[in-house]
């Protein structure tokens, strides 16, 4: 049985939604003019930029909308090949964590920098799931400057979603542990084992820090959400596993009828953290940043944090009663309503913040749970959104009114109206739909354009390429009264979440090549003249120049086995576009990619006596493939002198060279 057959069957078993239960014929999905409404003409661009996370390739995948077309993939938390993310010697400790390098982890929810509730297009960041981390990437250059581990945490999901003016973005743990983590009995689960909220400095690019933590109940926190407008300085995550359950979570995290949205008045914990009323804790982690004129990254070990009990700041969290099993806690563009989207729920819960309130002032609790008021449901409610399909996940607006919801289930768009709660409008996805996006649709006022459907399954939608295929996204306009489908297309790895913006809070800002004279790193050789050898016991440094189209030193003497050698390259360059890339026979890592004015370092150790060629990888000119040069490893206690030819002659016919292809690239700009 076809997938979409066997969903089908499930749907219809179940009576709901059978408007999503069918396969779609291929006419669906170009209808009228919907590949024009898509089609981008080469030397036009997209109006926005979209940032998918890669889910377990550890990668940002930057799309345009509405054309679909993969731009950039930006690496962030595994090693990449492409531009040798990881492996050079200035940006391998953006990897560094506590447990050492690692160089592989899986992202989920990218998140814009804002400025007043809006997006800003300053920074990007994203979070490590499996060693929690929470990373910025510089929109200026669309790379991955600053990283930080996040303690006493495990599973870093709810992350990293950011307060109104980035002031924080924070990390909740999905896996209660024990804090600090100690050799305990799992069946002890209940009394030892506690969840945590991290709340991060984020202003300020190369300071990151946790601000401080919020010990919590050991419940499984999913995602989270900043209140907005008149609800600003309050923070609401979903929790599930209420029962506390440590084994067959399955089955036994899914018996309580409600599990619970967490409020937390972060402005209230920030004054009791000033307060003195936060305890400093002992807890290991890693800060790692990259300086900003050497571009060489940097680890900072910090072995404390300053933790918050609730219990010691009255008033800083009710737990706000959500069916079942939530995932999505989305807050609407105006900031009055909380909506929540529980995997197992049969409505979608509406909560009001006024009526949050003054539930609070009235005392309306059902009792405590570890000394945290528990507000009434019925004194929160809003409204329920009834009959919504099958497994609500995740909710954006399109900032006149209306809201969106995927449903996992039974893989659909649902769109209703917020204030009636009325479903006025669905749209099936294909499979499996996860996230869904609208550019700001997070955000007090949304893009309301366009929808981007994030799905987990791909099957029939193209060309089989084996067992494993590209998961999907599928475009939706959402201008008019309808949803209606314009595109779908494959995407890296997993797209698990997205945000997108105008191109145009972009591309103003965009830095075509890096200062050659602000270029600070140690080793940098700023013009063929400053080229060289030179040794320090063992260690054999070289500086060298890439320009089209060639490197400078070229040949390499003296070098003997046993030493390890440390390329120094610099792309001397002024100009947009214009890579050059480096490689020698036999290493053992990835090359370097060097982008106009900066410097990279390859440490190589050679194994064998001989002369090893090194050339350029990066295909930059109509004499790239001339690009080239060698290094000669002698014996051990040979004395063969240590020199390098630094010739002048290269650059002289460099000048005489008629202008080749990658010159005239650069003159226009
Ligand atoms: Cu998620």
């Amino acid at each position: 049985m076809s997938l979409s057959r066997l969903s089908c069957s499930l749907i219809v078993a179940s009576a709901v939604a059978a408007t999503a239960c069918r396969t779609p014929a291929p006419q669906d999905l170009l209808t009228g003019d919907a590949a024009r409404a898509v089609y981008v003409a080469p030397g036009h661009y997209d109006e926005f930029y979209a940032f998918l996370s890669g889910g377990y390739s550890g990668q940002v995948a930057v799309y345009g909308l509405p054309s679909g077309r993969l731009l950039k993939e930006i690496p962030v938390f595994s090693a990449f090949p492409e531009n040798g993310y990881g492996y050079t010697e200035e940006n391998r400790a953006l990897l560094q964590t506590t447990y050492g390098m690692v160089p592989w982890d899986d992202t989920h929810h990218p998140e814009l920098s804002q400025t007043n509730g809006l997006p800003d297009g300053r920074w990007l960041f994203i979070n490590g799931n499996n060693t929690p981390r929470i990373a910025r990437i510089d929109l200026t250059r669309f790379e991955t400057d600053e990283i930080i581990q996040i303690p006493n945490s495990a599973g870093g999901h709810a992350s990293p979603f950011t307060t109104g003016n980035s002031e924080y973005v924070v990390s909740a743990t999905r896996f209660s542990v024990p804090v600090p983590n100690s050799d305990v009995p799992i069946a002890d689960y209940k009394e030892r084992f506690k969840g945590t909220l991290s709340f991060v400095r984020a202003d300020q690019p190369g300071k990151m820090d946790i601000a401080f933590q919020i010990l919590m109940p050991g419940y499984d926190y999913d995602l989270g959400h900043a209140g907005k407008g008149p609800s600003d300085g309050w923070f609401f995550f979903t929790s599930y596993n209420s029962e506390q359950a440590y084994t067959k979570l399955e089955v036994n995290a899914s018996r309580n009828d409600k599990d619970y949205i967490a409020a937390v008045h972060w402005k209230l914990a920030e004054q009791c953290v000033k307060d003195g009323k936060a305890h400093r804790t002992p807890a290991e982690y890693d800060h790692n940043y990259v300086d900003e004129k050497s571009r060489i990254a940097v680890t900072e070990r910090k072995h404390s944090v300053l933790v918050l009990k609730p219990e010691d700041c009255p008033g800083v969290v009710y737990l706000i009663p959500t069916p079942k099993s939530p995932h999505g806690v989305d807050i609407d563009p105006t900031g009055e309503y909380i909506v929540g989207g529980g995997k197992l729920a049969t409505v979608i819960p509406v909560h009001s913040f006024t009526k949050m309130q003054q539930a609070i002032a009235a005392k309306a609790f059902d009792g405590d749970l570890d000394g945290i008021p528990v507000l009434k449901y019925e004194a929160v409610l809003a409204g329920e959104v009834q009959h919504p399909g099958l497994g609500p996940l995740h909710t954006e607006f399109d900032g006149k009114g209306y809201a969106y919801t995927s449903m996992f289930i039974s893989s659909e768009v649902v769109k209703w109206k917020l204030g009636t709660w009325q479903v006025v409008d669905r749209a099936p996805t294909y499979y499996s739909i996860g996230h869904l996006m609208i550019p700001g649709g997070d955000s007090r006022q949304p893009w309301g354009k366009y929808l981007l459907a994030m799905n987990k399954i791909t099957k029939d939608r193209y060309l089989p390429t084996g067992p494993e295929l590209d998961q999907s996204a599928q475009l939706f306009d959402i201008s008019g009264g309808k949803m209606r489908l314009l595109l779908d297309f494959p995407t890296v790895g997993e797209p698990h979440y997205a945000q997108a913006l105008p191109a145009s809070l972009i591309r103003a800002r965009q830095v075509k090549f890096l200062a050659l004279a602000g270029n600070t790193n140690p080793y940098v050789a700023r013009s063929e003249a400053d080229g060289g050898i030179t040794r320090s016991g063992k260690a054999v440094h070289v500086k060298m120049i890439a320009i089209r189209s060639h490197f400078a030193p070229d040949n390499l003497e003296g070098v003997m086995l046993g030493d390890t050698v440390y390329f120094h390259v610099t792309n001397i360059e002024q100009d947009w576009d214009i890579v050059h890339g480096f490689a020698v026979l036999g290493m053992n890592t990835a090359n370097l990619i060097l982008l106009p004015g900066e410097t990279r370092t390859l440490r190589w150790v050679p194994q064998e006596v001989g002369v090893f060629p090194f050339y350029c990888t990066d295909f930059c000119s109509a004499l790239h493939q001339e690009m080239q040069g060698y290094i000669r490893v002698s014996a051990p206690g040979s004395n063969v002198p240590l020199t390098a030819n630094t010739s002048p002659k290269a650059a002289t016919q460099q000048a005489r060279m008629p202008m080749n292809h990658g010159s005239m690239k650069g003159a226009g700009r």
